[in-house]
């Protein structure tokens, strides 16, 4: 036993080693004292100033550091289109470093393809045509933090959404352009993001979607957001944008699509990885993988965003609320605010999307009857009647599809 126990240490001694020569690589330069550097330390150098991350406002709030993970609180998300520095940042790994847009390359390939093509990026802009789609991206584990007991992982409230104007070509006709074979069945991804063991070899993540919705329209491989370069934590300078669906489908940093005879089994893609019980469990089961299914299209889902939680009131003045709401794949067709823990819901002024996928703003008028505290809770209901729950809906054992109404608190006085 003292042998194998023995050998187990130097093993991991090994392969810490190991590591901090990958992480030296990365970094570009020896880690001098990396001797000193204690198990589980990653080089700060990897991600930058642990206290801003670059190229975001620094109003998100940070989740997590090493990677970065942070979300977009709901009374900054007021604007009709999120702007950049607004975006959530959701990272598996470490995003990558030292980026040469001219040198970018787009690999297709796969059992399902006709051939395997490479496009440069120039190759991408002149030779499809450009469109530009408002696309509503969520993240599945967002509302994570309301689920009892709780799921490890980032504990998302409500600000890993955003709706941005994204900018590229049209995935089918990419894929098209390569050829699709007629055994195709689902598309997956893969980009240049490292590892958090620093092992170059290990994929971060790789995660698709089935071929019919590769194939819509507004399914994009975008190089740009609201007519900038999208920003390096969100993806420069290629991503998959894909509404809708969770966000996790939308690879960032993207470097190759494969068009798969089966469905895609990157990592991210079993377990419990982005899936959900296929029939409703107590909170607390433990679930088998063959009882899980792959979430596609997000639930119905709303926001406040105008007033600020915490607002204060003066007397018997009128005031707007407003917010916006998004349906998946669907539309969304009522919104309803409450103003007494909804017992009562008044209607609420709803625009239609700007186009398919993109959020839906919608506002009213609220007076309040007399000095004291309240919240408004906000409850919108999509296409088929699917309503948003008051109370945090479907347990499952990694916390995704909160769907909950959101709720906020005034005071008048
Ligand atoms: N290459 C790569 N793509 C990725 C990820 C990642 O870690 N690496 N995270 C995914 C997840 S889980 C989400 S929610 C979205 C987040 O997109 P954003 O950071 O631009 O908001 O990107 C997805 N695409
Ligand atoms: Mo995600």
């Amino acid at each position: 036993m003292k042998t194998d126990s023995n050998n187990d240490f130097s093993r991991r001694k090994f392969l810490k080693k190991g590591a901090i020569g990958m992480f030296a690589t990365l970094l570009g330069s020896n880690i001098v004292f990396s001797k000193n550097l204690p198990k589980g330390i990653v080089p700060i150098g990897l991600e930058g100033d642990p206290k801003t991350i670059p190229g975001k406002s620094d109003e998100l709030l940070i989740l997590n550091d090493r990677p970065w993970n942070a979300e977009t609180p709901a009374h900054l998300l007021d604007h009709k289109i999120t702007p950049n520095k607004l975006m959530f940042v959701r990272n598996n790994g470490f995003a990558p470093r030292n980026i040469d847009p001219k040198k970018w390359t787009l690999t297709i390939e796969g059992e399902a393809a006709k051939t395997k093509k490479v496009y440069t990026l120039d190759e991408l802009k002149t030779k499809f045509k450009t469109y530009s789609y408002q696309l509503t991206l969520e993240c599945g584990g967002n509302g994570r933090n309301e689920f009892s007991p709780g799921a490890k992982g980032n504990q998302w409230t409500t600000g890993a959404v955003s709706c941005a104007k994204w900018t590229g070509v049209r995935l089918k006709d990419v894929l098209n352009d390569v050829g699709i074979n007629s055994n195709a069945i689902y598309i997956g991804y893969y980009g240049a993001d490292t590892h958090l063991s620093g092992d170059p070899k290990k994929v971060v993540i790789s995660r698709g979607v089935p071929i019919k919705k590769a194939l819509e329209d507004e399914s994009l491989i975008a190089w740009q957001v609201n007519d900038e370069d999208i920003p390096l934590m969100n993806g420069y300078p290629l991503r998959l944008v894909m509404g809708g669906w969770p966000a996790s489908v939308s690879g960032k940093w993207l470097k190759k699509i494969v068009i798969r005879d089966k469905v895609h089994d990157g990592p991210k893609m079993g377990g419990m990885s982005y899936r959900v019980p296929k029939n409703p469990v107590g909170p607390g089961t433990k679930v088998e993988e063959k009882d899980m299914k792959i979430i596609e299209s997000m639930p119905i889902k709303s926001l406040i965003t105008y007033p600020k939680t915490g607002a204060m009131v003066k007397g018997e003045r009128t005031f707007e609320v407003r917010g916006h709401a998004w349906a998946g794949d669907l539309t969304v067709k009522t919104m309803h605010i409450s103003i007494d823990f909804g017992a009562t819901w008044q209607f609420c002024t709803l625009e239609p999307p700007v186009n398919r996928l993109a959020w839906q703003h919608w506002k009213t008028k609220v007076q309040l009857p007399m000095d004291g505290y309240y919240e408004i809770w906000a409850r919108a209901t999509d296409s088929k009647g699917n309503m948003q729950p008051m109370v945090v809906p479907g347990w499952n054992p990694k916390g995704y599809l909160n769907n909950a109404c959101h709720r906020i608190a005034v005071k008048r006085m």
